[in-house]
This record gives C-alpha cells, sequence and structure tokens, in this order.
C-alpha cells in the first residue's frame, strides 16, 4: 500500500533541498468566470501580456527554484495548455537527469470517478509521485501570478519540522472571504484554517487584515500519502486540501504558515489570482506600466514562455506615406511579428502578428496574437481573442449599448470582450 512504501530518495540525500521534491501543480481550473477567454482554453492557458500564457508564471519559479520533477494536473478544455507545455516548455526538462514535465489529463487516474476536489486530483496520481520516491510535495496552482522562490518555503518546512506548510499572505479582511483564513501563534504554527469563511476572523495585530492560504502546499511525502488515502475513504469528504486535508492536519500534526513576503522587501508581495475578466485585465495594465510590480524584466528571475520565430515588431507611416498618420505606440507592450502601419497605440498590449492600420486608435487594450484593426477603427477598454478581424471604420467600447447587441461581452465596469471566432459586421458598405 501506497501509504506504508517504503521512501529512499530516489535522487540521493546528498542532493540539495529542491532536488528532494516532486511538485503537483493543479491546472484543472474551469475558470468560468475568465468566459468567454476560458471558452476554448484552460485558464492556466489564458495568455497574459502578450507573449505569455498565465502558467508561465508559476513554471519559471518552478525552474528558477531549480523544481525539475513537475507533474500538471489538468482537466477541462486542456488542449491549448497541452501544446503550449509543449512548445514551451518541455525542452527545459532532460530526462536522462531525472527531470520532467508531465501532463497527466483525468484518464490517467487510478480509478473511475472524475476528479473531485483538489486533494483528489492528487491521491488519483500518487503512483506516479510514489514512483519518484522525494521527500516532499509541492503543491502549486497553475493560475496564480507571482513570483517566489519556493526554496525559502521548502528550507522553512524543513526548518520547523513541519508536516505539511501552508503559503500565506496578508488580505484585506474584505478579500478574504474568497480565501482559506487562517490563525497562527507567534510560531507561524497554525491554530485554526477556515475555508473561505463568511465573517474571517482577523490577524491578532491589525483588525482589517486576515492572514489568507495562497492554496500553495509542501508536504512530507509520507504524510501526504497517509492523508490522502485516509481522506480517499471518507464518504462524507470533498476531497478538498482547503476543506479537508488541512482543517484535518491541524488536529493532530504539525502545520506551519510560511508568510510569503516580496525578496527585496521593498514593497508588498505581489500576487493574483485574475479570477475575474477586470482582476484579469488590471494585472495586464498593471504590467504596461511603467513600474510594474510584477517586473519581466529581471534577470534574476527570468520569465519563460514560448516565441514564435516572427520578425521584430515594426512601426511604419501609413500606406500614403510621409503625408499620413505615423505608427506609434507608447506605454504599451507590442509582440513579435506586429506591425504598426499608421494607427496610434496607448497603454495596450498588441499580441503576436498583430495588424494596425492607418487611423486606427487602440487605447487602454489588450489584443491577443493576429487581431487585424481596420483603417478608421477605434478600439477602447477591450479584450480581442486571438484572429479577431475588426473592420474599418468600427467603433468598440464607446457606444457599450451597440457593444453588447452586437452580442459581445460587456462587463459592469465596461469591458468589451471579443471571444475567438466572433465576427464584428463592418459598418462601411461596400
Ligand atoms: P480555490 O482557488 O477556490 O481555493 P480550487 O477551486 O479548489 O480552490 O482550486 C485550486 C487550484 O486547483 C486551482 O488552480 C484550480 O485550477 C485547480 N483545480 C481545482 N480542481 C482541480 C482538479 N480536479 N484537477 C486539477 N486541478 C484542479 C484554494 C484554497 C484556498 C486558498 C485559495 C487561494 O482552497 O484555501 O485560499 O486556493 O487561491
Ligand atoms: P489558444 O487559442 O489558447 O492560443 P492554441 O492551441 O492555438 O490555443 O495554442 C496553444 C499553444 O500552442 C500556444 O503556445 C501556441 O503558440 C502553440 N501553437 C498554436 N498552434 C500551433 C501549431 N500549429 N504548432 C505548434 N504550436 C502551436
Amino acid at each position: 500500500h501506497v501509504a506504508g512504501a517504503n521512501m529512499p530518495n530516489a535522487v540521493g540525500n546528498h542532493d540539495p533541498m529542491m532536488r528532494q521534491t516532486v511538485t503537483v501543480i493543479l491546472a484543472g481550473g474551469r475558470g468560468s468566470r475568465l468566459e468567454p477567454l476560458t471558452r476554448d482554453r484552460a485558464k492556466p492557458a489564458v495568455p497574459i501580456g502578450g507573449a505569455y500564457r498565465i502558467i508561465d508564471f508559476v513554471l519559471s519559479n518552478c525552474l528558477n527554484s531549480d523544481m525539475r520533477r513537475l507533474l500538471l494536473l489538468t482537466q477541462y478544455k486542456a488542449q491549448s495548455l497541452d501544446r503550449h507545455i509543449n512548445v514551451a516548455w518541455r525542452n527545459y526538462f532532460c530526462r536522462e537527469l531525472g527531470e520532467f514535465i508531465d501532463v497527466v489529463p483525468p484518464q490517467q487516474r487510478i480509478d473511475d470517478n472524475w476528479y473531485q476536489g483538489t486533494a483528489d486530483a492528487v491521491y488519483q496520481n500518487i503512483y506516479a509521485i510514489e514512483r519518484e520516491a522525494p521527500e516532499y510535495v509541492v503543491i502549486l496552482a497553475g493560475d496564480h501570478l507571482y513570483k517566489m522562490n519556493y526554496e525559502s518555503m521548502v528550507n522553512f518546512h524543513h526548518r520547523k519540522g513541519a508536516d505539511v506548510t501552508v503559503g500565506a499572505l496578508r488580505v484585506s479582511r474584505e478579500e478574504a472571504r474568497q480565501f482559506g483564513v487562517m490563525q497562527v501563534d507567534t510560531d507561524n504554527r497554525l491554530v485554526e484554517f477556515q475555508e473561505k469563511p463568511e465573517n474571517p476572523r482577523p490577524t491578532l495585530d491589525d483588525p482589517d487584515v486576515c492572514l489568507a492560504s495562497m492554496g500553495i502546499y509542501v508536504f512530507n511525502t509520507r504524510f501526504l500519502f497517509e492523508r490522502l488515502c485516509d481522506d480517499a475513504t471518507q464518504p462524507d469528504s470533498e476531497h478538498d486540501f482547503g476543506k479537508n486535508i488541512i482543517p484535518g492536519a491541524i488536529e493532530d500534526s504539525q502545520v506551519f504558515a510560511f508568510p510569503f513576503t516580496d525578496e527585496n522587501r521593498k514593497r508588498d508581495a505581489y500576487w493574483r489570482d485574475v479570477g475575474t475578466l477586470e482582476a484579469y485585465y488590471e494585472a495586464n495594465m498593471d504590467l504596461v506600466g511603467v513600474d510594474p510590480q510584477l517586473n519581466l524584466y529581471d534577470r534574476q528571475w527570468p520569465i519563460r514562455s514560448f516565441q514564435p520565430q516572427l520578425p521584430p515588431p515594426k512601426f511604419v507611416f501609413g500606406s500614403e506615406g510621409r503625408s499620413s498618420r505615423r505608427g506609434e505606440a507608447l506605454d504599451s507592450i507590442v509582440c513579435q511579428g506586429a506591425i504598426i502601419s499608421g494607427g496610434c497605440v496607448r497603454r495596450s498590449i498588441i499580441g503576436t502578428g498583430c495588424r494596425i492600420n492607418s487611423y486606427a486608435q487602440v487605447e487602454d487594450s489588450i489584443l491577443f496574437d493576429d487581431v487585424n484593426v481596420g483603417r478608421h477603427s477605434r478600439i477602447r477598454r477591450a479584450i480581442i481573442d486571438k484572429g479577431v478581424q475588426i473592420p474599418p471604420e468600427t467603433e468598440i467600447g464607446y457606444d457599450l449599448a451597440l457593444d453588447r447587441a452586437r452580442g459581445l461581452t460587456v462587463t459592469d465596469s465596461g469591458l468589451v470582450v471579443i471571444a475567438r471566432g466572433e465576427m464584428i459586421a463592418s459598418p462601411v458598405s461596400t
């Protein structure tokens, strides 16, 4: 039985701490509040910052933390994610050296049940973990944006002699309702854990602040296996880390909270679960800003992804030559293969292979790959998915009633989202 398995460390006890880990990344989130961007793809595969997918941040953290045995558990609409892992990430891992990134769809499960909760998803893959015989299992979520050196957390876990360590972050009491909320003693030992409480209990030192779980965990492997096997036999359990495993562990085991702080200590650590279209939009706009909280240009902490071999972005006068409008972009991110030809871009993200044609104006918007904006069109506060064609003289984001009538998604704050494959009728009769 796995729980009782003898577990020498496969890669040798003299290896550095991070080599003794197997990492499980939960990438099964449906991301229904990000519809229509998640209509055809899982949330971790949603593009962000022009050249990246959401999952790239967690995978970059893993690589930068020297974690090289990764299991990625998928569930819904995993094809886009799977392709992205293949083109962007596969090459960083050398099987010969015992390194891997394995994408595990639910068909690989050990019984016929569809994954129930997060704990069940890990339980279903217990043999794949056991085969590696790691000292520690690190469990992460594939849809969070942050930079974190997990080595600090694993070291903390080891130093404290913990059975399980939960990543923790200070949030406002208002926000805390959507998280697991913890109470700790002076040694950071958990004394209480409530999953998404109606009335979150604040920290002792600040009545407006709560200690929230980031939904990331370091487990001693043996302890994890025992708890998962036990949980699997409980008919009343929802088989979820936040609802069942962590609260249960507090009763009789060593559970600690690892406080996540910015390594440079210059400001509060940046961490986002981009759950809604608004939060997603703000996270992108933060990247466009002059001094983003999440810096993509930090050579000490590279964020990797797949960049297609395309020519560099190009900015040219419109088709009437020097007498026409200049093609320009300011306060913006412009990706490979894009051509800004006589159009004007402000505070926006322009994805790979986009075309912004003469007299067009794009402001405060996010364009995914291969979007074409026709001449004289104006776009404001919009998110436009891959390959959408905006005909000439079209306005998006100016008359929200019209945008709704076109069948586009318009959020409460007035963001307009154009999904992949959506057609915008041309206002110009030809
Ligand atoms: P939630 O984010 O609400 O709370 P959940 O919906 O269970 O937790 O998702 C956790 C992660 O697992 C997400 O990345 C999701 O995509 C993924 N996931 C969910 N079910 C999965 C499955 N069956 N297979 C694969 N992946 C799956 C959790 C904790 C809280 C904590 C927040 C922080 O329960 O305590 O505060 O995360 O975001
Ligand atoms: P999405 O709609 O989310 O972009 P795709 O499956 O089209 O979904 O793309 C997912 C990933 O696969 C991206 O990293 C993309 O660059 C890559 N990709 C897309 N098409 C191909 C292809 N024909 N061959 C190789 N990689 C591709």
